[in-house]
């Protein structure tokens, strides 16, 4: 396994997971989900998306980048939960509070590619996941996209850490076990992924 790679399951325990699933509900009101595409194609993407925070992810047929706005709304971000900030503050070890939670939103046949999180200039900062509702198949390699590749199922309240050297592993979510949470309106599974963006 990657150095720097962490699994925390049963991070948060099922009260405290319906409390962030309703308070993440109440935000996409305001802040929807959207689809994004792939850069160049402008393939649709088959995971929804939204952001947290002071920066969004933002995925278009113009490439990857964080910005302070959401597409479609032309609004800023919906703010990142507190219980959100204190999981980063437990757990990164990295001393400057995250600029971005994105939300990804999958439906049963929802799939994410094998990718590294690149985007970000503040390279020694870790990406910290939550996952919410139904479990899926999380598939982790290593610094190269040939590289072995070992996976595991994330259920709902799990938390997992790339950093160190995993930072820059690839990953990516294989299937989604649908239904198999009543979490998440619809039976789906919500990932949220914390980021610092730019170093301080
Ligand atoms: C997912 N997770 O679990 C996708 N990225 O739906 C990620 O892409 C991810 O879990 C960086 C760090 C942790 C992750
Ligand atoms: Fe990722």
């Amino acid at each position: 396994m990657t150095e720097g790679f962490r699994f925390l399951p049963e991070y948060f325990p099922p009260a405290a997971q319906k409390a962030l699933v309703a308070e993440i509900l109440a935000i996409l009101e305001t802040n929807p989900l959207y689809r994004g595409a792939m850069p160049r194609t402008g393939k649709p993407l088959s995971v929804r998306n939204t952001n947290l925070g002071a920066l969004g992810w933002v995925s278009d047929i113009k490439g990857y980048r964080y910005q302070p706005i959401h597409p479609d709304t032309g609004q800023p971000w919906g703010p990142i939960p507190r219980v959100l900030l204190d999981l980063w503050s437990d757990v990164s070890a990295y001393p400057h509070p995250p600029q971005a939670c994105l939300v990804n939103w999958y439906e049963a046949d929802s799939r994410l590619g094998l990718h590294i999180d690149a985007d970000e200039t503040a390279k020694d900062a870790p990406v910290v996941s939550l996952s919410l509702g139904s479990r899926a198949l999380f598939r982790l390699g290593g610094l190269e996209r040939s590289s072995p590749t070992s996976s595991m199922r994330l259920a709902s309240g799990d938390v997992v850490i790339l950093g160190g050297a995993s930072r820059r592993a690839y990953h990516g979510v294989d299937r989604i076990y649908a239904q198999s949470s009543t979490l998440i309106p619809g039976g789906g599974r919500i990932n949220l992924t914390l980021r610092r963006v730019t170093a301080p």
